[in-house]
Protein backbone atom coordinates (compact mmCIF):
# COMPACT_ATOMS: atom_id res chain seq x y z
CA UNK A 1 0.00 0.00 0.00
CA UNK A 2 2.70 2.25 1.08
CA UNK A 3 4.34 1.73 -2.27
CA UNK A 4 1.09 2.57 -3.91
CA UNK A 5 0.37 5.39 -2.03
CA UNK A 6 3.75 7.17 -2.55
CA UNK A 7 4.11 6.29 -6.48
CA UNK A 8 0.76 8.57 -6.63
CA UNK A 9 2.34 11.15 -4.82
CA UNK A 10 5.05 11.45 -7.96
CA UNK A 11 2.32 11.57 -10.09
CA UNK A 12 -0.02 13.83 -8.28
CA UNK A 13 3.18 15.91 -8.51
CA UNK A 14 3.66 15.35 -12.06
CA UNK A 15 0.02 16.11 -12.87
CA UNK A 16 0.24 19.68 -11.02
CA UNK A 17 3.13 20.45 -13.56
CA UNK A 18 1.25 18.97 -16.43
CA UNK A 19 -2.05 20.74 -15.86
CA UNK A 20 -0.72 24.63 -14.71
CA UNK A 21 2.36 24.61 -16.08
CA UNK A 22 3.90 25.30 -19.64
CA UNK A 23 5.12 22.87 -21.57
CA UNK A 24 8.16 23.60 -22.71
CA UNK A 25 10.34 20.09 -21.28
CA UNK A 26 10.13 16.56 -21.28
CA UNK A 27 11.52 15.72 -18.19
CA UNK A 28 12.56 12.22 -17.16
CA UNK A 29 9.30 11.18 -15.10
CA UNK A 30 11.32 11.04 -11.92
CA UNK A 31 10.14 13.27 -8.84
CA UNK A 32 13.11 14.85 -7.12
CA UNK A 33 12.68 16.12 -3.17
CA UNK A 34 16.20 16.40 -1.72
CA UNK A 35 19.82 16.57 -2.76
CA UNK A 36 23.41 16.27 -1.30
CA UNK A 37 26.62 15.78 -2.83
CA UNK A 38 26.49 13.29 -5.86
CA UNK A 39 23.11 11.64 -4.79
CA UNK A 40 19.85 13.21 -4.84
CA UNK A 41 16.09 11.25 -3.77
CA UNK A 42 12.75 11.01 -4.98
CA UNK A 43 9.86 11.85 -3.29
CA UNK A 44 9.50 7.76 -2.92
CA UNK A 45 12.90 8.20 -1.00
CA UNK A 46 14.26 5.96 -3.71
CA UNK A 47 18.31 7.38 -4.08
CA UNK A 48 19.84 8.16 -7.20
CA UNK A 49 23.15 8.97 -8.72
CA UNK A 50 23.06 12.32 -10.47
CA UNK A 51 24.53 11.96 -13.39
CA UNK A 52 23.47 15.35 -14.97
CA UNK A 53 24.48 18.02 -12.11
CA UNK A 54 21.81 20.24 -13.77
CA UNK A 55 24.07 20.37 -17.11
CA UNK A 56 27.06 20.77 -15.36
CA UNK A 57 25.43 23.94 -12.79
CA UNK A 58 26.07 21.74 -9.79
CA UNK A 59 29.38 20.57 -9.39
CA UNK A 60 30.28 21.13 -5.95
CA UNK A 61 27.58 18.94 -5.15
CA UNK A 62 23.96 19.08 -4.24
CA UNK A 63 23.37 21.83 -1.35
CA UNK A 64 27.18 22.08 -0.72
CA UNK A 65 27.11 23.25 3.26
CA UNK A 66 29.70 25.85 2.54
CA UNK A 67 27.71 27.69 -0.47
CA UNK A 68 24.28 27.09 1.69
CA UNK A 69 25.66 28.61 4.80
CA UNK A 70 27.38 31.55 2.93
CA UNK A 71 23.60 31.84 1.06
CA UNK A 72 22.06 31.57 4.66
CA UNK A 73 24.22 34.45 6.17
CA UNK A 74 23.69 36.98 3.50
CA UNK A 75 20.47 36.57 3.03
CA UNK A 76 19.42 37.39 7.10
CA UNK A 77 21.82 40.38 6.41
CA UNK A 78 20.98 41.56 2.51
CA UNK A 79 19.80 40.33 -0.70
CA UNK A 80 19.23 42.96 -3.48
CA UNK A 81 20.09 46.59 -3.58
CA UNK A 82 19.75 46.86 -7.33
CA UNK A 83 23.04 49.01 -8.45
CA UNK A 84 21.71 52.14 -8.50
CA UNK A 85 23.57 51.98 -5.04
CA UNK A 86 26.93 50.35 -3.95
CA UNK A 87 27.02 47.55 -1.72
CA UNK A 88 29.59 45.73 0.39
CA UNK A 89 29.59 42.54 -1.61
CA UNK A 90 30.15 43.20 -5.48
CA UNK A 91 33.59 44.63 -5.09
CA UNK A 92 34.60 41.91 -3.33
CA UNK A 93 33.18 39.50 -5.18
CA UNK A 94 34.61 41.39 -8.75
CA UNK A 95 38.13 41.56 -7.15
CA UNK A 96 38.04 37.70 -6.36
CA UNK A 97 36.75 37.23 -10.10
CA UNK A 98 39.54 38.93 -11.54
CA UNK A 99 42.16 37.38 -9.51
CA UNK A 100 40.54 33.94 -9.99
CA UNK A 101 40.41 34.26 -13.87
CA UNK A 102 42.98 36.86 -14.58
CA UNK A 103 41.51 39.77 -15.68
CA UNK A 104 41.14 43.30 -15.30
CA UNK A 105 37.26 43.47 -14.72
CA UNK A 106 34.36 41.77 -14.41
CA UNK A 107 30.31 42.31 -15.32
CA UNK A 108 27.68 40.54 -13.27
CA UNK A 109 24.52 38.71 -14.66
CA UNK A 110 22.11 36.07 -13.81
CA UNK A 111 21.34 33.60 -16.37
CA UNK A 112 24.69 31.80 -18.49
CA UNK A 113 22.42 33.32 -21.83
CA UNK A 114 22.49 37.06 -20.15
CA UNK A 115 26.45 36.22 -19.99
CA UNK A 116 26.53 35.81 -23.92
CA UNK A 117 24.26 38.62 -24.52
CA UNK A 118 26.33 41.21 -22.40
CA UNK A 119 29.56 39.60 -24.67
CA UNK A 120 28.18 40.37 -27.74
CA UNK A 121 27.09 43.85 -26.95
CA UNK A 122 30.67 44.25 -25.89
CA UNK A 123 32.05 43.11 -28.69
CA UNK A 124 29.69 44.99 -31.57
CA UNK A 125 30.68 47.97 -29.44
CA UNK A 126 34.38 46.90 -29.48
CA UNK A 127 33.96 46.52 -33.04
CA UNK A 128 32.57 50.22 -33.98
CA UNK A 129 34.80 51.76 -31.25
CA UNK A 130 38.09 50.12 -31.64
CA UNK A 131 38.50 48.12 -34.68
CA UNK A 132 36.35 50.88 -36.74
CA UNK A 133 33.91 48.44 -38.19
CA UNK A 134 30.83 50.77 -39.61
CA UNK A 135 27.69 51.47 -37.96
CA UNK A 136 25.16 48.68 -37.59
CA UNK A 137 27.61 46.49 -39.82
CA UNK A 138 29.74 44.54 -37.00
CA UNK A 139 29.04 40.87 -37.74
CA UNK A 140 29.48 37.56 -35.15
CA UNK A 141 30.47 34.55 -36.01
CA UNK A 142 29.33 31.32 -34.29
CA UNK A 143 30.59 27.44 -34.75
CA UNK A 144 27.68 24.89 -36.13
CA UNK A 145 25.84 22.98 -33.42
CA UNK A 146 26.28 25.96 -30.84
CA UNK A 147 24.20 26.25 -28.05
CA UNK A 148 24.09 29.32 -25.74
CA UNK A 149 20.72 29.40 -24.14
CA UNK A 150 17.22 30.84 -25.63
CA UNK A 151 16.72 34.37 -25.91
CA UNK A 152 15.93 35.86 -29.53
CA UNK A 153 19.75 36.25 -29.61
CA UNK A 154 21.01 33.20 -28.71
CA UNK A 155 19.01 30.63 -31.23
CA UNK A 156 19.90 33.41 -34.30
CA UNK A 157 23.07 31.97 -33.80
CA UNK A 158 21.76 27.90 -33.80
CA UNK A 159 21.47 25.68 -36.71
CA UNK A 160 18.91 23.59 -34.68
CA UNK A 161 15.40 23.86 -36.60
CA UNK A 162 13.98 23.02 -33.41
CA UNK A 163 15.71 26.06 -31.53
CA UNK A 164 14.31 28.87 -34.16
CA UNK A 165 11.40 27.44 -36.02
CA UNK A 166 8.19 29.85 -35.53
CA UNK A 167 10.51 32.33 -33.31
CA UNK A 168 11.16 34.23 -36.19
CA UNK A 169 12.89 36.96 -37.62
CA UNK A 170 16.35 36.01 -36.13
CA UNK A 171 18.89 38.92 -35.19
CA UNK A 172 21.09 39.83 -38.40
CA UNK A 173 25.01 40.12 -38.60
CA UNK A 174 25.42 36.72 -37.89
CA UNK A 175 27.63 33.87 -39.45
CA UNK A 176 28.40 30.06 -38.96
CA UNK A 177 31.21 28.33 -39.76
CA UNK A 178 32.34 24.91 -38.77
CA UNK A 179 33.47 23.13 -35.65
CA UNK A 180 36.82 22.71 -35.15
CA UNK A 181 37.50 24.04 -38.69
CA UNK A 182 40.68 26.40 -38.88
CA UNK A 183 41.02 26.35 -42.48
CA UNK A 184 37.60 27.66 -42.75
CA UNK A 185 37.35 29.98 -39.47
CA UNK A 186 40.64 31.76 -41.39
CA UNK A 187 38.84 31.82 -45.02
CA UNK A 188 35.91 34.09 -42.66
CA UNK A 189 37.89 36.00 -40.84
CA UNK A 190 40.52 36.75 -44.02
CA UNK A 191 37.27 37.70 -46.43
CA UNK A 192 35.11 39.45 -44.16
CA UNK A 193 36.70 42.97 -42.14
CA UNK A 194 33.56 43.56 -40.08
CA UNK A 195 33.81 40.49 -37.82
CA UNK A 196 33.55 41.60 -34.04
CA UNK A 197 34.23 38.47 -32.61
CA UNK A 198 33.82 34.68 -32.58
CA UNK A 199 31.86 32.90 -29.38
CA UNK A 200 32.53 29.33 -29.23
CA UNK A 201 32.30 26.29 -26.60
CA UNK A 202 35.66 24.55 -25.97
CA UNK A 203 33.81 21.80 -25.98
CA UNK A 204 30.34 21.64 -27.72
CA UNK A 205 27.99 20.51 -24.76
CA UNK A 206 24.67 20.46 -26.29
CA UNK A 207 25.54 19.28 -29.19
CA UNK A 208 26.66 16.01 -27.48
CA UNK A 209 29.92 16.64 -25.64
CA UNK A 210 32.02 17.15 -28.99
CA UNK A 211 35.44 17.91 -28.26
CA UNK A 212 37.85 19.36 -31.02
CA UNK A 213 41.10 18.39 -32.14
CA UNK A 214 44.11 19.28 -29.72
CA UNK A 215 45.18 22.67 -31.24
CA UNK A 216 41.83 23.86 -32.04
CA UNK A 217 41.80 26.89 -29.27
CA UNK A 218 45.45 27.56 -29.81
CA UNK A 219 44.26 28.26 -33.38
CA UNK A 220 41.63 30.23 -32.89
CA UNK A 221 43.28 32.38 -30.41
CA UNK A 222 45.81 33.06 -32.86
CA UNK A 223 43.46 33.74 -35.64
CA UNK A 224 41.59 35.51 -34.34
CA UNK A 225 44.76 37.68 -32.83
CA UNK A 226 46.23 37.69 -36.35
CA UNK A 227 43.06 39.45 -37.81
CA UNK A 228 41.48 41.37 -34.99
CA UNK A 229 38.07 39.65 -34.19
CA UNK A 230 37.82 38.90 -30.05
CA UNK A 231 37.83 35.06 -29.18
CA UNK A 232 34.86 35.15 -26.75
CA UNK A 233 35.31 31.59 -24.84
CA UNK A 234 31.19 30.08 -23.94
CA UNK A 235 32.71 28.23 -20.51
CA UNK A 236 29.17 28.29 -18.82
CA UNK A 237 29.31 24.77 -19.07
CA UNK A 238 32.74 24.18 -19.29
CA UNK A 239 34.41 26.10 -17.41
CA UNK A 240 34.97 26.20 -13.01
CA UNK A 241 36.33 23.26 -13.20
CA UNK A 242 34.45 20.43 -15.55
CA UNK A 243 36.38 19.33 -17.68
CA UNK A 244 39.47 19.05 -15.21
CA UNK A 245 41.11 22.23 -15.23
CA UNK A 246 39.89 25.46 -14.07
CA UNK A 247 38.79 26.50 -17.36
CA UNK A 248 38.82 24.23 -20.95
CA UNK A 249 40.94 26.81 -22.18
CA UNK A 250 43.08 26.29 -20.18
CA UNK A 251 44.04 22.86 -21.68
CA UNK A 252 45.72 24.42 -24.27
CA UNK A 253 46.69 27.78 -22.09
CA UNK A 254 44.72 30.39 -23.95
CA UNK A 255 43.29 33.34 -22.83
CA UNK A 256 39.86 34.72 -24.34
CA UNK A 257 39.43 38.05 -24.66
CA UNK A 258 36.45 37.45 -23.40
CA UNK A 259 35.37 34.54 -20.51
CA UNK A 260 31.77 34.02 -20.30
CA UNK A 261 30.54 32.06 -17.16
CA UNK A 262 27.76 31.00 -15.64
CA UNK A 263 25.97 27.63 -13.87
CA UNK A 264 28.58 26.14 -11.43
CA UNK A 265 29.99 29.60 -11.34
CA UNK A 266 27.44 30.34 -8.12
CA UNK A 267 27.32 26.12 -7.36
CA UNK A 268 23.75 25.41 -8.36
CA UNK A 269 22.20 27.60 -5.48
CA UNK A 270 20.96 30.52 -8.00
CA UNK A 271 21.26 32.09 -11.20
CA UNK A 272 24.73 33.85 -11.24
CA UNK A 273 26.92 34.61 -14.73
CA UNK A 274 29.64 36.62 -15.56
CA UNK A 275 31.54 37.85 -18.65
CA UNK A 276 35.47 38.61 -17.81
CA UNK A 277 37.63 41.04 -20.16
CA UNK A 278 40.52 43.79 -19.74
CA UNK A 279 39.75 47.45 -19.26
CA UNK A 280 40.11 48.20 -23.38
CA UNK A 281 36.86 46.24 -23.75
CA UNK A 282 35.43 46.69 -20.96
CA UNK A 283 35.26 50.23 -20.11
CA UNK A 284 33.60 50.74 -23.63
CA UNK A 285 30.83 50.44 -21.54
CA UNK A 286 29.59 53.56 -19.91
CA UNK A 287 27.38 54.42 -17.18
CA UNK A 288 23.41 52.72 -18.09
CA UNK A 289 24.30 51.32 -21.51
CA UNK A 290 23.92 47.91 -19.82
CA UNK A 291 22.63 46.00 -16.63
CA UNK A 292 19.93 44.13 -14.96
CA UNK A 293 18.27 44.12 -11.42
CA UNK A 294 19.73 41.41 -9.94
CA UNK A 295 22.88 41.51 -11.61
CA UNK A 296 25.94 41.23 -9.07
CA UNK A 297 23.27 41.55 -6.07
CA UNK A 298 24.54 40.96 -2.64
CA UNK A 299 23.16 37.28 -2.08
CA UNK A 300 24.86 36.36 -5.54
CA UNK A 301 28.09 37.48 -4.89
CA UNK A 302 28.10 35.85 -1.60
CA UNK A 303 27.32 32.84 -3.20
CA UNK A 304 29.59 33.24 -5.98
CA UNK A 305 32.79 33.86 -3.71
CA UNK A 306 31.62 30.65 -1.51
CA UNK A 307 30.95 28.19 -4.70
CA UNK A 308 34.41 28.95 -6.13
CA UNK A 309 36.44 28.90 -2.89
CA UNK A 310 35.14 24.94 -2.78
CA UNK A 311 36.93 24.44 -6.11
CA UNK A 312 40.04 25.82 -4.97
CA UNK A 313 39.96 24.11 -1.84
CA UNK A 314 38.17 20.70 -2.48
CA UNK A 315 40.56 20.58 -5.79
CA UNK A 316 37.64 19.86 -7.87
CA UNK A 317 39.36 20.60 -10.97
CA UNK A 318 42.27 17.95 -9.83
CA UNK A 319 39.34 15.49 -9.05
CA UNK A 320 37.39 16.03 -12.09
CA UNK A 321 40.36 14.47 -14.40
CA UNK A 322 41.30 11.05 -12.60
CA UNK A 323 37.61 10.08 -12.53
CA UNK A 324 36.74 10.91 -15.99
CA UNK A 325 39.35 9.49 -16.66
CA UNK A 326 38.11 5.92 -15.25
CA UNK A 327 34.74 6.61 -16.51
CA UNK A 328 35.48 7.15 -20.01
CA UNK A 329 38.00 3.46 -19.15
CA UNK A 330 34.66 1.80 -17.48
CA UNK A 331 32.65 2.42 -20.48
CA UNK A 332 35.15 2.01 -23.18
CA UNK A 333 35.87 -1.81 -21.68
CA UNK A 334 31.61 -1.58 -22.12
CA UNK A 335 31.70 -0.76 -25.47
CA UNK A 336 33.64 -3.60 -26.29
CA UNK A 337 31.33 -6.20 -23.99
CA UNK A 338 28.53 -4.34 -25.54
CA UNK A 339 27.39 -3.18 -29.26
CA UNK A 340 24.60 -0.73 -27.87
CA UNK A 341 27.28 1.35 -27.55
CA UNK A 342 29.32 3.03 -30.33
CA UNK A 343 31.29 5.76 -28.86
CA UNK A 344 32.90 7.42 -25.98
CA UNK A 345 33.78 11.22 -25.22
CA UNK A 346 34.52 13.52 -23.34
CA UNK A 347 36.98 15.27 -21.41
CA UNK A 348 37.35 15.47 -17.30
CA UNK A 349 33.68 15.02 -15.88
CA UNK A 350 32.09 16.29 -18.93
CA UNK A 351 31.54 12.78 -20.83
CA UNK A 352 28.93 11.29 -23.70
CA UNK A 353 27.97 7.91 -25.03
CA UNK A 354 26.77 7.22 -28.13
CA UNK A 355 23.99 4.87 -28.18
CA UNK A 356 23.43 2.55 -31.59
CA UNK A 357 19.23 2.27 -32.24
CA UNK A 358 17.32 -0.91 -31.16
CA UNK A 359 14.50 -1.99 -33.95
CA UNK A 360 12.42 -2.02 -30.87
CA UNK A 361 12.51 1.47 -29.99
CA UNK A 362 14.02 3.23 -33.06
CA UNK A 363 15.27 6.98 -32.06
CA UNK A 364 14.08 6.20 -28.26
CA UNK A 365 16.69 3.49 -27.72
CA UNK A 366 19.05 6.51 -25.73
CA UNK A 367 15.50 7.62 -23.70
CA UNK A 368 14.45 3.87 -23.33
CA UNK A 369 17.75 3.13 -21.85
CA UNK A 370 17.98 6.62 -19.17
CA UNK A 371 14.72 5.01 -18.41
CA UNK A 372 16.28 2.00 -17.61
CA UNK A 373 19.20 4.11 -16.05
CA UNK A 374 16.51 5.62 -13.99
CA UNK A 375 15.01 2.26 -12.56
CA UNK A 376 18.99 1.18 -11.60
CA UNK A 377 19.58 4.59 -9.33
CA UNK A 378 21.59 6.37 -11.82
CA UNK A 379 19.34 9.75 -13.38
CA UNK A 380 21.71 11.18 -16.97
CA UNK A 381 19.33 12.22 -19.70
CA UNK A 382 19.73 11.92 -23.70
CA UNK A 383 20.95 14.63 -25.63
CA UNK A 384 20.43 15.14 -29.82
CA UNK A 385 18.63 11.90 -29.75
CA UNK A 386 21.26 9.40 -29.87
CA UNK A 387 23.57 10.47 -26.97
CA UNK A 388 23.43 10.04 -23.36
CA UNK A 389 25.45 12.94 -21.39
CA UNK A 390 26.83 12.29 -18.26
CA UNK A 391 28.47 15.03 -16.15
CA UNK A 392 27.95 13.86 -12.67
CA UNK A 393 29.27 16.40 -9.37
CA UNK A 394 32.76 16.89 -9.62
CA UNK A 395 32.84 16.15 -5.54
CA UNK A 396 32.08 12.55 -6.58
CA UNK A 397 34.09 9.96 -5.24
CA UNK A 398 36.53 7.05 -6.69
CA UNK A 399 33.80 4.67 -4.91
CA UNK A 400 31.23 6.12 -6.32
CA UNK A 401 32.15 6.42 -9.77
CA UNK A 402 32.83 2.48 -10.02
CA UNK A 403 29.51 2.08 -7.99
CA UNK A 404 27.78 4.39 -10.70
CA UNK A 405 29.49 2.66 -13.77
CA UNK A 406 28.73 -0.23 -11.91
CA UNK A 407 25.32 0.69 -12.43
CA UNK A 408 25.58 1.91 -16.26
CA UNK A 409 27.06 -1.40 -17.36
CA UNK A 410 24.49 -3.84 -15.65
CA UNK A 411 21.69 -1.68 -17.26
CA UNK A 412 23.65 -1.41 -20.72
CA UNK A 413 24.14 -5.68 -20.46
CA UNK A 414 20.45 -6.14 -20.01
CA UNK A 415 19.04 -4.02 -22.11
C1 LIG B 1 17.80 24.47 -20.99
C2 LIG B 1 21.03 22.51 -23.15
C3 LIG B 1 23.09 22.31 -21.87
C4 LIG B 1 25.04 26.40 -22.18
C5 LIG B 1 26.15 27.08 -22.72
C6 LIG B 1 25.14 29.18 -22.30
C7 LIG B 1 24.03 28.56 -21.75
C8 LIG B 1 23.96 27.15 -21.67
C9 LIG B 1 27.34 26.30 -23.26
C10 LIG B 1 22.89 29.43 -21.24
C11 LIG B 1 22.76 26.50 -21.08
C12 LIG B 1 21.44 24.72 -20.47
C13 LIG B 1 20.13 25.34 -20.85
C14 LIG B 1 19.15 24.38 -20.32
C15 LIG B 1 19.74 22.99 -20.55
C16 LIG B 1 21.21 23.23 -20.66
C17 LIG B 1 21.81 22.72 -21.90
F1 LIG B 1 20.68 21.22 -23.11
F2 LIG B 1 20.00 23.30 -23.20
F3 LIG B 1 21.85 22.75 -24.16
F4 LIG B 1 23.77 22.46 -20.81
F5 LIG B 1 23.67 21.75 -22.86
N1 LIG B 1 26.18 28.45 -22.78
N2 LIG B 1 22.60 25.26 -21.15
O1 LIG B 1 25.02 25.03 -22.13
O2 LIG B 1 22.81 29.36 -19.83
O3 LIG B 1 20.82 30.84 -19.74
O4 LIG B 1 20.54 28.39 -19.35
O5 LIG B 1 21.77 29.79 -17.67
O6 LIG B 1 17.57 25.41 -21.76
O7 LIG B 1 17.01 23.56 -20.73
P1 LIG B 1 21.39 29.62 -19.13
Amino acid sequence: MEMTLSTSLSQQVIDLEDRYGAHNYHPLPVVLSRGEGTLVWDVEGKRYFDFLSAYSAVSQGHCHPRIVGAMIEQAQRLTLTSRAFYNDQLGVCEKFLCEFFGYDKVLMMNAGVEGGETALKLARKWAYKVKGVPQNQAKMVFAEGNFWGRTLAAISSSNDASSTNDFGPLLPGYLQVLYNDLPALETLFKTDPTIAGFMVEPIQGEAGVVVPDAGYLRGVRDLCTQYNVLFIADEVQTGIGRTGRRLACDHENVKPDLLVLGKALSGGIMPVSAVLANNEIMLLLKPGEHGSTYGGNPLACAVTVAALQVVEDERLPENAEPMGQIFRDRMNALRAKSDLVTLVRGKGLLNAIEIASRPAFGDQTAWELCLRFRDNGLLCKPTHGDKIRFAPPLVITEEQMHEACDIIERTVLAF
